[in-house]
């Protein structure tokens, strides 16, 4: 069984990508399990090009110091070629309709004054990264369940229509993760790309910055430490960032504190204490692009070489060869 989970460099990494999935994914991962950096994905909004590149080798960096195997990890664009031979296949085996259904690009285009056609495609992009590498499992929340069923779709279309060649994939419900909050505005989730940055801890802030925006998380007047989450949002959110980061349930986190004053304190010391060796470890990484240069390499090799036969088979029975 192959898992496939990947990380759009849309922004720096933070707190919430963290505790919610890179902690896990390095805690949990089977030697089949691959983990890439969706440089790709981040193209389907306005973005500028040497920040990609920059935030692409920082994402993949992060991902190695929190403890991912390097020789389960890829950069999707090294696959560029590859990709997009797959990518046009599949486009030719969805529906307009089918691409134009999801949800997503519909609240995303929303957003845009002139919504780019990757912001439309990218789900088959998407199936394309999953089919190419085989994999069986694909771990989402709820907000990519469609974009995974969409990829078993044009796999069964696929080997129904040509021959046999792609696995079906099937979305994997992660055990409950935490969903972080954005500390300044807790009725978001904190973002790679929010605008506002003061309520988003990210993994490299210096300790100090970090220290500031737990400092100043929004919360409430009522003063006494309760976890309510329906009620009080800000202040469940820094009870849970604690709780997870302690490995006690809120509740128990909740009695840590009597006071905002010390349940801050607390979840500053938790944060960085929990972020202090993956920021110091990727710090090294990027002050070395040697061994990143190699490790990034050496994943796109292997990337190929498990793409290379899948792609051959499907270019084969859909006639291009
Ligand atoms: N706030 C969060 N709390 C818990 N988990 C989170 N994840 C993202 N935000 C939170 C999880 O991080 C993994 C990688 O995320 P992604 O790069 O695929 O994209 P995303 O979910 O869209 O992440 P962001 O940070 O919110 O970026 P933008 O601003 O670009 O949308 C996923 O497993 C995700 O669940």
């Amino acid at each position: 069984m192959t898992r496939l989970s990947g990380i759009t460099p849309s922004g720096h990494i933070h707190l919430g990508n963290h505790l919610g999935a890179i902690r896990r994914w390095a805690a949990e991962s089977e030697p089949d399990d691959l983990y890439f950096v969706s440089d790709l994905h981040a193209m389907t909004l306005p973005y500028r090009p040497e920040r990609l590149r920059a935030l692409t080798r920082e994402n993949l960096a992060v991902l190695l110091a929190a403890g991912i195997d390097p020789g389960s990890v890829f950069v999707q664009s090294d696959l560029v070629g590859e990709l997009g031979a797959l990518n046009w296949v599949l486009e030719c085996t969805c529906g307009y309709g089918e691409a134009a259904r999801m949800i997503q690009f519909k609240e995303k285009a929303a957003e845009q004054d002139s919504a780019r056609l990757g912001l439309l495609t990218y789900p088959v992009l998407m199936a394309a990264d999953i089919l190419l590498q085989g994999a069986s499992e694909i771990p989402v929340g709820n907000d990519q369940n469609q974009h995974v069923e969409l990829a078993r779709t044009l796999a069964r279309r696929f080997n129904a229509s040509y021959g046999e060649v792609f696995t079906v994939p099937a979305a994997a419900v992660p055990r409950a993760a935490a969903g972080v909050r954005d500390l300044a505005d807790p009725g978001r989730k904190m973002a790679k790309s929010a605008q506002q940055q003061n309520g988003v801890v990210f993994v490299l802030d210096e300790p100090d910055v970090a220290q500031r925006k737990i400092n100043r998380a929004k919360t409430d007047d009522l003063r006494d430490v309760r976890y309510e989450p329906e009620q009080r949002p800000g202040l469940a959110n820094l009870i849970e960032i604690l709780a997870v980061c302690t490995g006690v349930s809120p509740y128990a986190a909740a009695r840590t504190a009597t006071t905002y004053a010390q349940l801050k304190d607390a979840v500053a010391e938790a944060v960085l204490e929990e972020l202090r060796p993956v920021r110091e470890r990727a710090r090294e990484l990027l002050d070395d692009p040697g061994e990143l240069e190699r490790v990034r390499e050496k994943g796109a090799r292997q990337a190929a070489e498990r793409a290379s036969s899948r792609l051959g088979a499907a270019l084969r029975v859909a006639g291009l060869r």
